[in-house]
């Protein structure tokens, strides 16, 4: 063991914010001026606010790191950042990841930070991202989206979604719904098919993910996976965090050629490892599951196809994978691969993000692994993008209105459609 810390003289003349933080539980640091040693309360994922008192005991009365810090910390349950161990306690302390229960309730580690991630790529190597890709069922690409669009996509949900009193189709259900505002402000139901709003609400938003998802970085990672050009055949909007259960997209949509369609999953802001991280299964794109229909149809046994899911992931003790995503970064995954979002530990964060499916240009559109739908594209920057139930369309106004009135009826009609398909 150590002796009580004692900040060195180079150490104290470092910069505020330049030296380590002790985080006994995730929530309080120390920061190291000029000749003094300040307690800070983390405010957001990156941002530090000096409070008086020490929580938990964290600091002694000379403001050093007490006892119990240092040897939680020496234990392992006190997070050091690595930018700077303090040069006394180096070798006994290691900076560790978050630690959370997985969907099917095991504890996993996931990291807090871009330097604890496994393998990243940026837009310099896409050929590089595709073969990571290919052999691990999903890549992460780092700087895919410009953070003032980031901005300005969150700031146009804020003012036209939020404030909306009406019905706007989820992503949960398929169904419309009005908006389901957390404690925390968040909107709980997230959005589908953004580029099916209509203008005259949502024409900010719309247009914004529309130039996200047919920006030049897209098109490149679409098309350095599938050789030719990607038609957009499905988007969301994430704000809080709807606890997503593991599946793979390709029981409810894929291409023709199943496997084929891709996703992405756009951080609109630094993703803080308890608001609901999306997770990923590396390599579970090489599992062939049942398929939709028969006891396991999304109709009336989706909750059979979950539980299924489930029962692989225990029973193959397969990894669960939720890399730390700043603004800006995209994670992209395979139609077959199981994923999903963590449980939410820390509330007050929220998970502003995008997400779309592609499937290259020159293939059908599969649905629910039964039924070749047709698409109603229309083309936007370049770009096809699938629009069902377009909200500029009279007749997609009127099933909303129908929807929206004999919610019960509609929902069960569509049920037995569904099943009639899918069988
Ligand atoms: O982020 C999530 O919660 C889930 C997203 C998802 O499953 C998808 O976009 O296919
Ligand atoms: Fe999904």
């Amino acid at each position: 063991m150590t002796e009580e810390y004692r900040a060195t003289d180079a150490e104290l003349e470092r910069p505020l914010g330049k030296v380590a933080f002790i985080d006994p539980d995730h929530e309080f640091g120390t920061s190291v001026g000029k000749n003094t040693a300040k307690l800070l309360k983390r405010t957001t994922l990156n941002s530090w606010r000096q409070v008086d008192s020490p929580p938990n005991g964290a600091m002694n009365k000379s403001n050093k790191f007490s006892d119990e810090v240092r040897e939680r910390a020496v234990r392992g349950q006190a997070n050091v950042f690595p930018t700077f161990p303090p040069a006394a306690l180096a070798g006994t302390l290691r900076p560790i990841m978050y630690k959370i229960l997985s969907p099917i309730g095991t504890e996993i580690e996931i990291p807090e930070n871009a330097a604890q991630n496994s393998t990243t790529f940026d837009l310099t190597d896409l050929p590089a991202a595709k073969r990571y890709y290919e052999e691990n069922g999903y890549v992460v690409v780092r700087g895919v989206v410009d953070q003032a669009l980031c901005d300005s996509i969150r700031s146009a949900f804020e003012k036209t979604v939020k404030p909306y009193p009406g019905y706007i189709y989820r992503q949960a259900t398929a169904n419309p719904e009005k908006n389901r505002i957390n404690e925390y402000g968040f909107v709980m139901n997230s959005l589908l098919n953004l580029q099916s709003l209509n203008d005259v609400e949502f024409a900010p938003l719309k247009k914004l993910a529309i130039k996200t998802f047919s920006s030049t970085p897209v098109k490149d990672i679409t098309r350095e996976i599938f050789a030719e050009d990607g038609k957009l055949v499905q988007s969301m909007y994430f704000e809080g965090n709807s606890e997503t259960w593991p599946h793979q997209d390709t029981y409810y949509l894929d291409s023709e050629r199943i496997g084929t369609m891709l996703a992405c999953w756009y951080a609109l802001e630094d993703i803080d490892a308890g608001a609901g991280r999306f997770f990923v299964v590396p390599r579970s794109h090489r599992i062939d599951m049942v398929k939709n229909g028969k006891n396991f149809d999304v109709a009336f046994n989706h909750g059979q196809y979950k539980e299924l899911v489930k029962k692989i992931l225990s029973e193959q003790q397969l990894e669960f994978r939720a890399p730390f995503l700043q603004k800006g970064d995209v994670l992209i995954w395979n139609a077959k691969t199981i994923h999903g979002s963590l449980r939410t530990t820390r509330p007050q964060f929220s998970r502003s993000s995008l997400t779309s499916h592609f499937i290259p240009a020159s293939h059908r559109f599969l649905q629910f692994q039964s039924k070749i739908k047709p698409l109603n594209l229309r083309e936007f920057d370049g770009m096809l993008f699938h629009c069902p139930k377009d909200m500029e369309r009279l007749s997609s106004r009127v099933v909303l209105g129908i929807e929206t009135t004999f919610p019960k009826t509609f929902q069960m009609a569509k049920k037995l459609a569904i099943k009639a398909v899918v069988k």
